[in-house]
Parts: C-alpha cells; structure tokens; sequence
C-alpha cells in the first residue's frame, strides 16, 4: 500500500508544479498573437529539435538586453560572448526585415514585450578551439525572457544565431519574438568551405564578409587553399622572395598582420583556420622565389625552360621546407595542416636525367613510388612539428604510408566518391568530402537540390566506417571568382551543405518545394544583412525589393 501512496502523491505534486509553470503561458496564448509564418522554416541549418507553438510576442521597444550569468567565472569566454552580443544587437534590431506574406492582422490586445531579454548560461569557459569543440546549445524563447543554456561559448554564438532567425519583422513594421524551444547540436565536427586565394586575389575585408556569412551558416572550418600555381600570396619572413616574386603583385599578399587579423577574426566567430599548401604539384608560383626547387623539364636530352612539381631529391629542398612549415606553423595555429598531394603529374619528373638515375638506383619503376618518398617524408617533416595533416585523396589512393589520425579528403566527383569513402574508411583513416559541393562549377539547372541531397554518410559502409566521417567542405574554387562575384556565387549555395553537416541526414528527404522555400528564406535574410546573395531561380524577396 505504501508505494502506491507514496507514488499518487509524488504524482499530485507534478501535475500541481506542471500546472503552474504552465500557468503564465496559457495567459500569454490568450493575448498574443497568432502567426501562420511557420517559423522553424525561417530556420537555417534546421535544428536537430525545434518546437514553436504559432504564438510571437510583439517587441515594444526597439530594445535588446543580453546577460551572462556567473559572468565571473567565464573569464575567457567573455570577451567572445559580449563581441557576439554586440554584432546580434545590430543585426537584430537594425538589419532585420523579414516580412512574412502570411500574416494574420494583429489585436490590439497582444502580448507585449517592453524589450528583448536573453539570459545565457555556460557550463564551461574553455575557448581553445579544436575538432572536438563543443557546439551544442538549449534555446527557449519566452515570455517574459529567453534563455540560452550551452557548454561552450562557440554553442552560445551558434545558438545566438539562431534566436536572431526567430525574430521577424512583419507588415506593421513592428518586430516579433516567436516562441519555440530548440535543442541543437551540430552532426559533423568539421563543417568548412574551401577559400582558393591564388588564382584570384581576395581581399582581407572580404574574407571577413565571408566568415561572418559562415558563422550565420554555422560553419566552422575556414579552409585557407592559399597558394597555388598561379600566385603566392603567403609573405616568409624566412622566404621573403617567394610572394615578392611569386604574388601578382606586391598588392596582392597576406602580411603576417593580415594573417593574424584573419585567424583571430575567425576564433572570434568559432571557426577555426585549417590552411593548405599545396605540394608536390601546383607550385608553379614557388618557384619563382625558390630556385632549384622544382624540377627542371628535359626534352631531348635539354631543360625545355618549363619547371614540374617540387624536386624531392634537389639539395635545397629539405632544408627549405624545413624551414618553410616551421614559419608556417606558428602562423597557423590550428592542429590540422592540408597538405594537398592531388594532381601531381610524372612527366617531367620522368624527364629528368638525374631523377631517372636516382630510380634506377633506389630501384624504384614506378613515379607513384617518388611521390610517395616526396609525401612520406614532408609527412616526417609535419610530424616533427606535431601537427596532424589532412591530404587530398590521391595521396591515399597512391598508397602512402599514414599516421592513425590522417584525414583523407575526397574531391573526385560523380558516384568514385562513394567508392572512395568506401575504400578510405575501410583501411580506418577519417574522411572528408568536397565531391558534392563545388559552389564555384554553376549551371543553368538549379543545382541546390544535389548539393542538398549529398549524405557523406550514404556510401555503404559499416556504422564503423561511417564513424570515421569527420564532416565535409563546400569549395569555391577561384579560377572564375574574384572580389567581385566571390559572395554571390558561395552565397546562398553553400547552404545546403551548411544544412547536411549541421543537420545530418533528418531533413534530407523534404520536397523540392520545401527546399526552395526555406533556402529562399534564408536568402533574403542575408539579403537584408547586406551579404549580395545571388537568387536560386524565379521569384522575390519581401524585403529587399530586388
Ligand atoms: N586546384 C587544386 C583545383 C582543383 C584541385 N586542386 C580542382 C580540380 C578539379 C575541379 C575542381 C577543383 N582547381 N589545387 C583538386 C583538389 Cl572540378
């Protein structure tokens, strides 16, 4: 008898407690207004869980109050939040202007908010910024606060983000607050987009644009593809010849100030900087300021005046590389360093008579095996320096030796990417894709849809060998891109790829209709942030009216 008591009781005093927690908010139904915005469609990527019931609260005030609680235990964390709630201040009560079509006609007698109010608890102040960095948060927006609960404070910049997409400004030129509650956390830990900073030029002003478009998207890799064949825009202080000859010109280079300015911006944002140099191939641009370190092409037995890829047997190149990824390396502060290895063609390393007399003695037959001696000991190199790498899919496929934790990153297209992935995480290395998401190849046929559809999961492997999936990369490569399209054409296609590595696969399966409508939402918000996103198809915006 004494448990069932004991148990009525226990259950009296829920119902008693759930009763008046409720209580505030059945008045707040009665006197706020009613929606048919569909809010959780103005939401991007879509939260792992959002409930809103269809009530806002009207913003009397254009007014924002922000709050850390025990501000005096997160030292760190601090200046991060309040740069945040500073740059959400503006963009909520200054920049926006999303004006629903649907939109019933409000009472007089709705729920009034005097201003906005978001407490925001953290549960730890650490702010160093890794693959496992945390990035999950508990946002409930309600009368008469809001709150924000996250582990770190990167979660709390992301769930920022997502309380300034459930404030929408209606016809009446008046804000709401709508009431939801979301749990989130992101599916993937390496969320990124490739920037290519050699074929064009771009400006630090604008990589900053950039990150801040990212940072809305929750991304939180900047990929610094920062030089190539073209151009060699990096400064060396070690090395200074190589962006003196090797940039377009002297305009065209990352001081080390700009670098710093880069990182810091990006840390701010919680997006790391994983940055790239590319080699043995596309290094035409090195060599400029680097005598003898590619190869010198033969024809008929005489230099043809054309160079290769890097000579891994030259005297000066070790020492040189040496001394290059150490500069490099406290530039770039993050753990993962790209160390490229694609398309690196033998031609002209089989050309030259003394790489030819180096195989014959090493007994080597094939070229793949001297890019594997070029990879596996600028590997060395990298591991002395206590870096993790990540390598472009050829360096696997061409079967080097690898550390445990190498990632290897996918970039062949069509359906080798499933195959490849397959194979990757078979031999147990961590992955990345690109395959799916090239913002920078357009066509006339909406490609939103694929980019949307693309799982980095869907390959057929184990859940083991899923596992091994660290996330993924949009890529604008930049032969067709410079400062004044770089925006538009990243921008609002890298969506669907923010949406898949945030998300995972849960909204995967929405119509063409539903996509169109939320990414077309999405895109008039950056719209209305300033952000020149270029149009998915036929239609408008409510605001701009473009
Ligand atoms: N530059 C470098 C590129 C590409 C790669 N590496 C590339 C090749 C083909 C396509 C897109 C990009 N432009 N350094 C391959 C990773 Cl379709």
């Amino acid at each position: 008898m004494l448990p069932q008591f004991f148990f009525m009781l226990t259950a009296a005093y829920i119902l008693l407690c759930l009763y008046l927690y409720l209580y505030p908010t059945a008045i707040a139904k009665a006197i706020s207004i009613s929606t048919k915005a569909n809010i959780s469609s103005y939401v991007w990527p879509y939260p792992t869980s959002i409930k809103c019931s269809d009530r806002a609260f009207l913003i009397a005030n254009k007014e924002m109050h922000f709050a850390l609680m025990e501000p005096g235990l997160f030292p760190n964390a601090h200046p991060i939040l309040f740069q945040a709630f500073d740059e959400y201040h503006h963009i909520i009560l200054n920049l926006t202007k999303q004006i629903p079509d649907s939109f019933t006609q409000i009472s007089n007698s709705h729920f009034k908010l005097e201003f906005i109010q978001l407490n925001v608890t953290l549960k730890n102040d650490d702010v160093t910024l890794t693959y496992e960095t945390k990035e999950d948060y508990v946002l409930s927006v309600d009368y008469p606060a809001s709150t924000l609960t996250a582990t770190t404070v990167y979660g709390a910049l992301r769930g920022l983000e997502t309380f300034s997409q459930l404030i929408l400004e209606y016809n009446d030129s008046q804000l709401y607050l709508h009431q939801c509650v979301i749990t989130d956390a992101p599916y993937f830990k390496h969320r990124g987009i490739l920037y290519d900073t050699s074929r064009h030029y771009l400006p630090v002003s604008l990589l900053k644009k950039h990150l801040d478009v990212m940072a809305w998207n929750k991304f939180n890799v900047f990929h610094w593809h920062i030089v190539d064949i073209q151009s060699f825009p990096y400064t060396s202080t070690m090395f200074p010849d190589l962006s003196d000859k090797g940039a377009y010109s002297p305009r065209h280079v990352y001081s080390k100030s700009d670098i710093h300015d880069v990182i810091t911006y990006a840390n701010m944002h919680g997006i790391r900087v994983m940055v790239e140099f590319d080699t043995p191939g596309h290094t035409a641009s090195w060599g400029k300021g680097q005598p003898d370190l590619l190869t010198t092409c033969y024809q008929d037995d005489k230099p043809d005046g054309t160079y290769g890829p890097i000579n891994a047997i030259s005297d000066t190149t070790w020492p040189f590389l040496t001394a290059l990824f150490k500069e490099i390396v406290t530039d770039f502060k993050y753990q993962y360093i790209h160390l490229g290895g694609d398309e690196v063609r033998f031609d002209c390393w089989k050309s030259n008579p003394s790489i030819q007399k180096w195989m014959k003695d090493m007994n080597y037959t094939d070229y793949a095996m001297f890019e594997q001696y070029y990879m596996s000991k600028l590997i060395e190199l990298i591991e002395q320096l206590d870096k993790s790498y990540i390598v472009w899919q050829e360096v696997f496929d061409n079967g080097n030796k690898l550390k445990e934790d190498t990632i290897i990153h996918v970039w062949k297209g069509g359906a080798l990417w499933t195959i490849e992935m397959r194979k990757i995480t078979a031999a147990g290395y961590h992955t990345l894709l690109s395959s799916c998401w090239y913002l920078d190849l357009i066509s006339i046929k909406p490609d939103y849809y694929r980019y949307f559809r693309c799982n980095p999961l869907d390959f057929g492997g184990t859940t083991a060998q899923q596992s091994l999936v660290m996330g993924g990369e949009a890529a604008i490569w930049s032969e067709l891109v410079d400062g004044t399209n770089s925006l538009s054409r990243t921008w609002p296609r890298a969506g669907p790829t923010a949406e898949r590595l945030w998300t995972g696969s849960s909204t995967i399966g929405i119509s063409d209709d539903e996509i169109y409508d939320r990414l077309k939402k999405h895109r008039c918000r950056l719209l209305n942030r300033g952000i020149p996103a270029e149009p998915l198809g036929p239609g408008y915006c409510t605001y701009p009216w473009v």
